[in-house]
């Protein structure tokens, strides 16, 4: 007999054998770095409904243990996480990458892998094309923004707006070509395009530019690590008009980021903190009582997201072979219809770049809020 086969031996006769059904599952989240804002939310949404499920007998009594990696929001470093909870670690899938512009790097890894990939963050096109083992509950731009966008308008009187993007990020770029659309199919005017870089602290000259155009609002696609300096230096010259925000601005950070100079925020996004349904005041009170703050949206679709997974893997019987599991786990997540704290959710097949079906997007309705004395309101 192998050593090995010894020491397995015994640590099932010490008792460990039941740790053999343990079910490990991937979190790759922006942990360190500026996309943490919205990754620390997301491993607390994971961890609590973890708790809960495990709490509750877990998956046919087999219990949830999350493997937790920081990906740092770098696409470096998502493919580093990836191959480590894929192929070292072999977790049965993995949640994450925090942003698009790292799940590009990541997720044609674990496709690779035959591991499924789940987003609950990534909101920009073309994600879930990269492959059949491709999944997100985090609602498109392209679904979101024309509403956002219907709200705001109505909402605000907007005759004509100015559009303020980053250009080099997988998510903001797709922002804004989804409210280019919305836009044009809406027939607003744009009086004035501009764009900024990672990184860039310094808006004034765009800002400077947008005020002189006369725009009624300004149309933002940012991070937060950008938006939210740009809503306060909008602010200091004196352009008071409303912002309309895609999902990088739909955080409650923006409140402590843009202190004092975040109102008038438009987002749209299927949770909202005043939404009373008793999935979501059950998730609201259990994450404020475990955490000592409220969650915001990207807390609440890891949470569903969890949730999402564990009903697939409720129907699959878990053979021990691990690349079977994956598969079958793969194949029963279509099939999923939960109603979590997100309200009722189901997954609609998305296609590849040639229009061959690939991953599933989210089919989910968003609910437009606008902020006000630090609160989304709707
Ligand atoms: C994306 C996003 C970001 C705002 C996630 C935090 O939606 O990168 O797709």
């Amino acid at each position: 007999m192998s050593f090995k086969k010894t020491a397995i031996l015994s640590l099932a006769a010490l008792g460990f054998a039941a740790s053999a059904a343990d079910i490990k599952i991937g979190v790759a989240e922006a942990l360190s770095g500026g996309a943490a804002q919205y990754g620390a939310a997301i491993r607390n949404g994971f961890e609590l409904a973890a708790a809960e499920i495990n709490a509750a007998g877990g998956v046919n009594g087999n219990q949830i243990v999350l493997v937790v990696a920081d990906e740092q929001g770098k696409k470096e470093e998502a493919i580093n996480v990836f191959k480590k909870l894929v192929f070292q670690d072999k977790v049965l899938m993995v949640f994450g990458p925090t942003l698009s512009n790292s799940a590009q790097a990541g997720h044609p890894i674990a496709q690779a892998g035959k591991t499924v990939a789940f987003g609950t963050s990534t909101t920009a096109d073309g994600i879930t094309a990269i492959g059949d083992y491709v999944f997100r509950n985090s609602v498109t731009e392209a679904d979101v923004l024309p509403e956002t966008i219907k709200v705001a308008v109505k909402n605000a009187g907007i005759k004509k707006v100015a559009v303020l993007y980053g250009n080099d990020d997988v998510f903001t770029k797709s922002g804004y070509d989804n409210f280019k659309k919305a836009l044009d199919d809406l027939k607003i005017p744009v009086t004035t395009t501009e764009t900024f870089a990672k990184g860039d602290v310094d808006f004034k000259a765009q800002l400077t530019k947008i005020k002189a155009s006369g725009a009624d609002a300004i149309v933002l696609s940012a991070l937060l690590a950008e938006g939210a300096p740009i809503m306060v230096q909008a602010r200091q010259l004196g352009l008071n008009v409303p912002f309309i925000g895609g999902n990088g601005m739909n955080s409650t950070k923006v409140f402590d980021l843009a202190k004092g100079q975040s109102d008038n925020l438009y987002v749209g996004s299927p949770w909202s903190a005043s939404n009373t349904t008793p999935e979501n005041s059950k998730f609201i009170k259990a994450y404020t009582e475990k955490y000592k703050m409220a969650p915001d949206q990207f807390a609440a679709q890891a949470y569903d997201a969890l949730y999402i997974a564990t009903q697939a893997l409720k129907t699959v019987k878990l053979s021990g072979n691990l690349a079977a599991d994956r598969t079958a786990l793969r194949d029963a997540l279509p099939a999923v219809k939960w109603t979590g704290a997100t309200g009722p959710f189901q997954f609609r097949r998305a296609n590849d770049k040639a229009g061959k079906p690939a991953g599933y997007d989210a089919q989910q309705a968003p609910i437009v809020s606008v902020t006000k004395g630090a609160e989304f309101v709707i």
